[in-house]
């Protein structure tokens, strides 16, 4: 199993695969519990907490500046896929739509299903982040998130919440369903920050 679907990375790609993880040929389905189905005329995305409440819609998100990315892949689990290819809204360029609280310094992922996830402002603020609605040229299918997920490149991909379909600004750190659970509150994969050490 091992051998067939996951390689061991080769010394050229060390800068690219964090310590621990192997190259998955495929894309792997990582989800705790059911999948939760939206279609698009229903779905909403709202952000709360230290922000101005707001609800979009999914024709608001599609009127926002569309971008494509190709970026890696790096779930805890010790699978990494790289150069997925998506299309999406820039996390910065999103952000011109919300008014937030200066005092504002971390954020709740909400998703349809409840899966949670926390992040810094600072981390969420990246550049490189993104929804994701598009993966390999057609719509992000259900069970990778789809209708709309994030994507945390600079994370392990549990930071990357599929169905994602809200925001909560809080002042202070609070933990997701993982970091809850054993793993660590950041997860930053080139620093194997896999669980927490409390
Ligand atoms: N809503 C939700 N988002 C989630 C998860 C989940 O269970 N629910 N799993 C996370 C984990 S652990 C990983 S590795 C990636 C997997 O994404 P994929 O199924 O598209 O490979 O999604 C993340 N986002
Ligand atoms: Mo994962």
């Amino acid at each position: 199993m091992l051998g067939k679907f996951f390689q061991k990375p080769g010394a050229e790609l060390s800068d690219r695969v964090p310590p621990g993880q192997r190259l998955s040929k495929g894309f792997p389905v990582l989800t705790y519990g059911d999948m939760p189905q939206i279609d698009r005329d229903s779905w909403q995305f709202q952000v709360w907490g230290l922000a101005i409440q707001k609800t979009f819609r999914w024709s608001d998100f599609m009127a926002m500046p569309q971008s494509s990315f190709t970026t890696d892949f790096h779930c805890v689990t010790t699978w990494s896929k790289l150069d997925v290819q998506w299309i999406g809204i820039k996390v910065t360029d999103f952000m011109q739509y919300v008014e937030v609280d200066p005092q504002a310094i971390h954020v709740m992922e909400h998703c349809y299903g409840d899966y949670t996830t926390n992040i810094s402002m600072e981390d969420f603020l990246r550049e490189e982040n993104f929804f994701a609605h598009t993966l390999f040229g057609d719509p992000l299918p259900p069970d990778h998130g789809g209708p709309l997920r994030l994507v945390v490149p600079h994370l392990y991909a549990w930071k990357s919440a599929k169905w994602i379909n809200g925001l909560e600004f809080l002042n202070h750190e609070a933990l997701g369903f993982w970091e809850r659970n054993g793993y660590h509150r950041r997860g930053e994969p080139f620093a194997e920050e896999r669980y927490s050490d409390r």
